[in-house]
């Protein structure tokens, strides 16, 4: 029988199958070849309910773990923990450069104060002209469209709102929630595993929060290209990286100015992947 892994809890599996959801567990050979079978993956039980194949992926994930889906939407808190920036930046560069669609999810807009919420605005406004779809917390009736026949997973930092946001898409669902340490400023890893819940018309899955992402697995040219308002800059030269290039105008034709927080996120991840690459050649 054919399914889907929704939950993954150490060495037991649950695969949603036409015949329900079934516990599973995967056959020996799996941990001696070290494939580790993921949330998302499509895969084949035999008699005794145990994962004897995993499909081939058409996507996958590594924070937060999971396979084959279709939005990564990114939840990103405007305040407590505070707008972060260079997460935001590094997972938009972790999904597209995984080929999968971004979409960002701002929360606790409404922590802001005055001078706040038009910084925020700015903010918002410049990621909309990328062509990323930008949505709040509070619009569950368009997310649920932007959601149909979707399989959607909510990922970013530790006490964001993932957990919140799910229990406002699915009443029913009650997933654990918990307020962030304020001596820390930032949230307390509440949700321990991935999980795919089916709600409606799509698939969602919530995940365990993070602080911390590198970005060691892409090249630079990677990185680049997921900048996008650097395809529609007036760079002349084919190729650029867009770093100390005599002549090179990275700014965009669309009228904007890159944002100084993306120009300087985008030297800092090229950098540190240029560390990681030569620590890996030593
Ligand atoms: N004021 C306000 N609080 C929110 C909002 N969204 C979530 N919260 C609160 O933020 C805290 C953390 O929310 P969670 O949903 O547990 O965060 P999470 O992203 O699931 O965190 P992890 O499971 O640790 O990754 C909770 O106390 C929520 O009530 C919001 O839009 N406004
Ligand atoms: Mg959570
Ligand atoms: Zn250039």
């Amino acid at each position: 029988m054919q399914g889907r892994i929704i939950h993954i809890n150490s060495t037991k599996y649950v695969v949603k199958t036409s015949q329900g959801d079934i516990n599973a567990t995967v056959k020996g050979i799996f941990r001696k070849e070290k494939i580790v079978p993921l949330v998302g993956d499509i895969v084949l039980l035999d008699d005794e309910n145990r994962i004897s194949k995993i499909y081939e992926r058409r996507n996958f994930l590594t924070r937060p773990n999971i396979a084959n889906v279709d939005i990564a939407l990114i939840i990103t808190s405007v305040k407590k923990p505070d707008l972060d920036l260079v997460l935001l930046d590094k997972l938009l560069v972790n999904v597209i450069g995984n080929n999968i669609e971004p979409v960002i999810c701002f929360t606790k807009i409404d922590l802001l104060d005055k001078k706040e919420l038009e910084y925020y605005k700015k903010i918002k406004k410049y990621y909309e002209t990328l062509d990323i779809v930008v949505i709040e917390n509070t619009a569950i009736a368009y997310f649920k469209k932007i959601a149909k026949d979707k399989i959607i997973v909510c990922c970013g930092q530790t006490g964001a709102g993932k957990s919140t946001f799910i229990n406002k898409i699915d009443k029913n669902l009650k997933l654990e929630t918990k307020p962030i340490s304020s001596s820390l400023n930032r949230g307390v890893h509440t949700t321990r595993y991935v999980s795919l819940y089916e709600i409606d018309n799509f698939l969602l899955a919530d995940t365990p929060g993070f602080s911390a992402l590198d970005l060691a697995n892409f090249t630079p040219q990677q990185i680049r290209d997921a900048f996008g308002e650097f395809k529609n800059s007036n760079c002349k030269y084919k190729d650029c990286m867009h770093i100390k290039t005599e002549g090179c105008e990275v700014e965009p034709k669309v009228g904007t100015k890159i944002l100084n927080s993306r120009y300087e996120n985008y030297l800092k991840f090229i950098k540190e992947c240029h560390e990681s690459s030569s620590k890996f050649f030593k």
